[in-house]
This record gives C-alpha cells, sequence and structure tokens, in this order.
C-alpha cells in the first residue's frame, strides 16, 4: 500500500508528541482525515465551531506545554479559528493550524473558499508555509513545530494542498528539529542574586512561559530561600500557591488599589516569563521608568520581548524554568525584610481569600462561587471566561501548584467552555469547573454537544444578568445611566443544557445555593448550573475595580 503525504503528516505530528487535535472536517482535507482513521493514538476532538476548537488548542498547549494542533478547512474554516489565532499570539501560546487548500493546479485562481494563511493573519502567525511537494514535507513540518516552540512561542499556519495529501511519500521519514532552550550565564544568575540580596523591597513577578507543577514548586523554594514575595501577572493565579506568605496576587484587570500601592513601593523587580505588556505592568506604568526609577531585571526566552518597554537593569535571555532552578542553586543571602512582608500580608489579605461573609447578602452569584469553592479541589481545573462574574473566581478561590487555572489572560470573550472541554480531555479524573457570563457562553456553549458525547466530567456556572455586564459597567462609569446595546434576552439555560444532554439547574435565590450545588457537584457527566444575577451587583464590583 502507498504511505502518502497525509500520512507522513500524520507520523510527523505523533513524532512531535501530539496525541490530541481539535477541528472541523473539511473536504479540502479528506486523506488526513483518513490517515487519522488507522492513529487512534492521535485522538481527533470534532468541535462544532472552528473558534472554539482552536481556543480548545490553546487550553491544551497551555495543560501540556507542547504545541497544539488545530485542523481547518480553508477559507471559512480559516476565518472561524480566528479568535483563538489571535489568542495563541497575544498568550504566546505554541499552536499549529494545519488548513486544507484547493488543489495546486488551482492556487493563485480564485478558486471556492482558496485563502493566503500567510497575507490572512499577517502580524498573528510566526510563521506559514504552503507545502508545495511530498519532499519538502518531513523539513516543513519540523520547522512548523521548532517556529511554534522558538522565542516567544506562537501560531504558525501549514497549508495543506487537497492533492498533495494524496500523493506518495513512500521514501519520506518524518523529521523532528528540536528547540534551543536559552539558558542564563552563570554570570547573570549571579548578578540577579547579587541584585536580590541587596535589594529590601524586591518582587518577582511571573508570567505563564512555564506551568509545569516542578516550575511552580522551584518558584515557592526559590521565593522562601530568598525571602522575596511573589506576584502573578493576569490569569495567572495558579503559578504560586494563594494561601502562602509571600503570594502578593495578579495584576490585570481586577488589581486593587493596595496592589498598586505595593508595586509602586518596591526597589526592585524581577520579572519572569513574562513579556511585560500593559496588562502585566499596570498599563506600562510599573515598572517606573520616571524617577525613583524600579530597576528591573527581566527574564525570558526571546531577546526581542525584553528592552523594548522598559529600561532594563538585567536582561536575561533564558526560559523561566532553568532561570529559577539556576538562582536557587546559588547560595542565598536572605533577608528579614520584616516590613516589607507584613505589607505583603496586609495587601493580601485586603485582596484576596474572601471570607464567605464578604459576599452581599444579595449577591447569589458571588455565594455560588463561594460554595463551589468549598467543592474545590486541590488538584481541580478552574476555567474562566472573560466578563465581570470572574471577579469572584479571583478572589474567592485558592489555588495550589496541583491546581489550574485556564482564563482568557488577553480577556477574549468564548474561551470558558472549549477549555474546559481540553481540561476534561487532558485530566479526566479531575474536577473541571468551567465559569461564563451569559454573554460568553452563547458564543461558544455550542461545545457543550462535545461534552456530552464524550461524557466528559465538567460542571459550567453561567452567570446570567442579562447583558455585557462588563461593557455595562464600562458605560455606566464613562456614560452614566446611558446604557446601550449591552442587553441581554437569553434562552433558559438550565432547560437548554438538559436539550443538549447535560443536567441542567438553576439558582436564582440565596437559601437554595448550598442544596442545589451539592447535588450538582455530585452528579457524574456534564452538568450547568445557571445563576440568575443582577447586573448592578456586577456593576458595583467593577466599578470599584475600576475606580483605581
Ligand atoms: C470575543 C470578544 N468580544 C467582545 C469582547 C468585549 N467584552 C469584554 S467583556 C464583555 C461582556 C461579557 O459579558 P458576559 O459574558 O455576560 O459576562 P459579564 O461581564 O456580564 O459578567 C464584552 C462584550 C471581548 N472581550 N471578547
Amino acid at each position: 500500500m502507498t504511505y502518502r503525504v497525509a500520512e507522513l503528516i500524520a507520523d510527523s505530528l505523533m513524532a512531535h508528541g501530539v496525541d490530541r487535535a481539535f477541528g472541523v472536517p473539511g473536504e479540502s482535507f479528506l486523506p488526513l482525515l483518513d490517515a487519522l482513521h488507522d492513529r487512534p493514538q492521535l485522538d481527533l476532538v470534532t468541535c462544532r465551531h472552528e473558534g472554539s476548537a482552536c481556543l480548545a488548542a490553546v487550553a491544551d498547549a497551555k495543560l501540556t506545554g507542547r504545541a497544539s494542533v488545530l485542523m481547518a478547512s480553508r477559507g471559512p474554516g480559516a476565518f472561524n479559528a480566528a479568535l483563538g489565532i489571535h489568542v495563541a499570539s497575544q498568550e504566546a501560546i505554541p499552536l499549529i493550524l494545519l488548513v486544507g487548500q484547493v488543489d495546486r493546479p488551482n492556487l493563485n485562481r480564485d478558486a471556492v473558499q482558496e485563502i493566503d494563511c500567510g497575507r490572512a493573519f499577517e502580524g498573528l502567525l510566526k510563521w506559514s508555509i504552503r507545502l508545495g511537494a511530498a519532499a519538502q514535507v518531513p523539513e516543513m513540518m519540523a520547522r512548523a513545530f521548532s517556529a511554534a516552540h522558538t522565542g516567544t512561542p506562537g501560531p504558525v499556519a501549514v497549508e495543506l494542498p487537497e492533492d498533495l495529501l494524496a500523493e506518495a511519500a513512500d521514501d519520506l521519514a518524518v523529521r523532528t528539529h528540536g528547540v534551543a532552550q536559552p539558558e542564563a550565564s552563570a554570570a547573570a544568575v549571579k548578578k540577579a542574586g547579587a541584585l536580590l540580596a541587596a535589594a529590601e523591597r524586591p518582587i518577582v513577578l511571573v508570567g505563564g512561559e512555564c506551568r509545569s507543577e516542578e516550575f511552580r514548586n522551584d518558584l515557592v523554594a526559590l521565593s522562601e530561600k530568598w525571602n522575596v514575595p511573589v506576584a502573578v501577572t493576569n490569569k495567572m493565579q495558579d503559578q504560586f500557591p494563594n494561601d502562602h506568605l509571600h503570594w502578593i496576587g495578579q495584576l490585570g484587570f481586577f488589581t486593587s488599589p493596595a496592589h498598586i500601592k505595593i508595586f509602586e513601593r518596591a526597589d526592585l523587580i524581577i520579572a519572569i516569563g513574562t513579556r511585560l505588556g500593559d496588562l502585566s505592568s499596570l498599563g506600562f506604568e510599573f515598572p517606573r521608568q520616571s524617577s525613583p526609577r524600579q530597576p528591573l531585571v527581566h527574564v525570558y526566552p526571546d531577546p526581542a520581548a525584553i528592552g523594548t518597554h522598559f529600561q532594563t537593569d538585567l536582561p536575561i535571555v533564558s526560559s523561566s524554568a532553568s532561570f529559577v532552578r539556576n538562582l536557587l542553586d546559588q547560595p542565598a543571602s536572605s533577608r528579614e525584610r520584616t516590613d516589607w512582608m507584613r505589607v505583603v500580608s496586609i495587601t493580601r489579605s485586603a485582596t484576596h481569600g474572601w471570607p464567605t461573609s464578604g459576599v452581599p447578602s444579595g449577591d447569589v452569584y458571588g455565594h455560588v462561587v463561594a460554595e463551589i469553592a468549598d467543592h474545590f479541589r486541590p488538584n481541580g481545573i478552574v476555567t474562566t471566561d472573560s466578563g465581570n462574574f470572574a471577579g469572584w473566581v479571583h478572589r474567592i478561590f485558592s489555588f495550589k501548584p496541583s491546581g489550574r487555572l485556564l482564563g482568557s489572560a488577553c480577556g477574549a470573550m468564548g474561551s470558558g467552555i472549549p477549555s474546559g472541554l481540553s481540561a476534561s480531555l487532558r485530566f479526566p479524573d479531575r474536577q473541571v469547573i468551567a465559569f461564563c457570563g451569559d454573554g460568553g457562553f452563547l458564543m461558544t456553549g455550542n461545545e457543550l454537544a462535545v461534552a456530552v458525547a464524550r461524557r466528559l466530567e465538567i460542571k459550567i456556572v453561567i452567570s446570567n444578568n442579562q447583558s455585557y455586564g462588563t461593557i455595562r459597567s464600562h458605560q455606566e462609569r464613562a456614560f452614566p445611566n446611558r446604557p446601550h446595546g449591552t442587553d441581554l434576552s437569553n434562552p433558559d439555560f438550565a432547560a437548554l443544557a438538559r436539550a443538549y444532554g447535560a443536567a441542567g439547574y438553576c439558582i436564582s435565590e440565596a437559601r437554595n445555593v448550598a442544596g442545589v450545588v451539592a447535588e450538582a457537584m455530585s452528579v457524574r457527566g456534564p452538568v450547568v448550573i445557571e445563576v440568575r444575577s443582577d447586573v448592578r451587583q456586577s456593576l458595583d464590583k467593577s466599578l470599584a475595580a475600576v475606580s483605581r
């Protein structure tokens, strides 16, 4: 039997550690689907929209640390996937897009659904290639993976002309090229240690470049050995144990005035695994560039991401994991920093670990989040869509290194359900809870069909405030009492869930919270808990958050 290019591509994926791909099938890559038919080791998750499939792939890459794969048909499929491509680019997630393409003889002839991915997604993709001949497939597939991972990770597109997929590839074999792991020089690590030892009020700021449990444990050890508090960038709350004395909190949409003060007082910032974009730097104001300037040690695997926005005292091109490990190996001259740690502790207790009693009695949704947090297991996985409803999740949930939070760091709506899908597929035995607003749920909630088909253990909580509440709160701030275009009229979500074949619950009163949550959490398979929330509650909360 002839070995075809489609099979070579499938084998190349597996050689790069791909055991799952997401997508929507298309006539443009039938031979690839056929190749997967004989390769059950590679699980193809067929979704209901390429946008959510792509977001699910992004979430899977966050969970595994490896490039994930999206398969989409040409024009319509690729453009539907655009949201996930944008998110992968914004959040530096390695992603391989396999896009079916028209036959080679018809390229550049305006054939139906023809797309030029390189041009269509220019500025988002790290690299793109239109495969033109069988002989180049092994090298180009290997290069796609290297490009997705190297430096600042990101999305790469590989266009697959339909006729090429069916071509013979008998004399070809897969290749893997590997990825350079940049490591700091011993001198640079020593210098970082010296700066840290001399600082009175240092802060380590950690992004999402590495998310492994091993790295997180190393981070705790580093923080304790050097007696330095740790903050994280937006939606990275699971990177450091939230009950640790050295935990400060996260920068991002929900940064409190108390947090802002503590960042202003720091006399050294060691930023690890973050590109220090606007959300990670309080709108480019932290580290302060005006006098007195805050010294910055910036550690990132891509030299192009260092020294871009901030004067950098010690630029270090390194992966987060190896830098933290190397600094751990240095002899530490730990300082007491008693006053500094007291300020950290006051800030932390003011803004994190809210007791249930801190939730206003009328805020039913806040009580539901608190109740679910009581059921949350240490190795559970929380996913969040984007919106005001996530405020309570960040305040109430407490993460340990064994737990996971998958949120959209760049604030794209629609990621909650696809991320939950990925989490549940990757870790079928772990608790997975997805929080969404009514707006976000109806963007990608159709993937509930996939959750039901695969009997996934996923609990979905929808805050139904009949509003694009976040935008409404921005409107109230900018144009008081003139809401426009933000009201929503919704289906009965619990009934909708049942129509999909999931269990559906609805909570509208505080007195029902404990009973319904307990029952819903004990049900096997996908469960939807709709919470009838009041948009005015989230307005109050978000106004407090944005009035910083
Ligand atoms: C894909 C996408 N579209 C639009 C926005 C702008 N946006 C940010 S939050 C938000 C409203 C979220 O509403 P909902 O999901 O109901 O949550 P709520 O804020 O009401 O808690 C919108 C429209 C976005 N971030 N992402």
